[in-house]
């Protein structure tokens, strides 16, 4: 498992991304703080060069495990379930258009927001027909790339569906595209999940990326939530994919960044180093 923070290529309304300052610097400072990913948030793929963020990020020794795209849905409304289908045509070319850069960066593609609500006066079932005819196709050309895709179950107050892992779960079933699979997000489990460990661990099969964020969306270490257990829990799964942060960034980047790892890398290296360092007799101390 290794830690990544979640960075924008361009300023956004969506806040639990750092932003605003030079690609590569901030690039560089994550690094330098011992981070191991950059995951890269994109509302155009258009308008970032792939290759400058793949030469920023091989410089700084990191990779790019994922690039978000709920920008798109955010800033400009593009979504798969739009009523209006000249936007569903756009939601879905935007999403192709980023499969270039995720191979150039060797990046998971995210879906998120930018599946869009089941718009009132269309129903579920037919927003569900639009949606897994667009994911089919994305994930058909995804994979004559080699590439992989990753829907992101998000709490009710920013979408009317998928807001559970097993809601996730049963959509890739029904989708059938073994290059599927789910994205958890600790921020939006602590709302949706009545036990966060257990639905990671039903999501196992098709766990290929994490975000991670405490109860009040901040660093790691401000909410409530207790990471040791879901850091273990994942450990024991086997888990080898990125922990993201995705988080607000209070009360600024640098300090949020510094936080995030401060808290989480001694819960990633407890399980390897804990027994061996702890003398006997302390641990038996009570
Ligand atoms: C994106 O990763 C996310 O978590 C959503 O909440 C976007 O608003
Ligand atoms: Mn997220």
């Amino acid at each position: 498992m290794k830690l990544a923070y979640a960075i924008s290529a361009s300023p956004t309304r969506f806040a639990a991304v750092a932003q605003g300052r030079d690609l590569a610097s901030s690039i560089r400072h994550l690094a330098g703080l011992g981070y191991a990913g950059v995951e890269l948030a994109i509302r155009d793929p258009a308008q970032v060069s792939a290759d400058e963020i793949a030469e920023a990020a091989s410089r700084a020794g990191v990779t790019v495990p994922a690039i978000g795209t709920g920008q798109a849905y955010l800033e400009e409304g593009l979504a798969l379930t739009s009523p209006d289908p000249a936007v569903r045509e756009r939601a879905a070319a935007r999403l192709e258009a980023h499969l270039q850069g995720a191979e150039r960066l060797g990046a998971l593609l995210i879906v998120g927001l930018i599946h869009g609500p089941v718009p009132p006066d269309v129903g579920r079932d037919r927003a569900a027909e639009w949606l897994l005819a667009a994911l089919g196709r994305l994930a058909r050309r995804a994979r004559s790339r080699g590439l992989r895709i990753v829907i992101e179950p998000i709490n009710r107050y920013e979408s009317n569906w998928l807001n559970t892992v097993d809601e996730v779960m049963d959509l890739l079933t029904r989708l059938g595209e073994e290059n599927v699979g789910i994205l958890p997000d600790t921020f939006h489990m602590n709302i949706e999940e009545p036990d966060l460990s257990e639905a990671l661990r039903r999501a196992r099969p098709r766990l290929w990326h994490v975000h991670a964020a405490d109860s009040n969306r901040q660093a790691p270490g401000s909410g409530h939530l207790d990471f040791r257990p879901l850091i273990a829990a994942l450990g024991a799964l086997g888990y080898g994919g990125a922990l993201s942060a995705e988080i607000l960034q209070l009360p600024s980047f640098e300090t949020a960044a510094a936080q995030t790892i401060r808290t989480l890398a001694p819960l990633l290296s407890t399980r390897r180093t804990r027994r061996s360092n702890k003398p006997a007799a302390r641990r038996n101390a009570g």
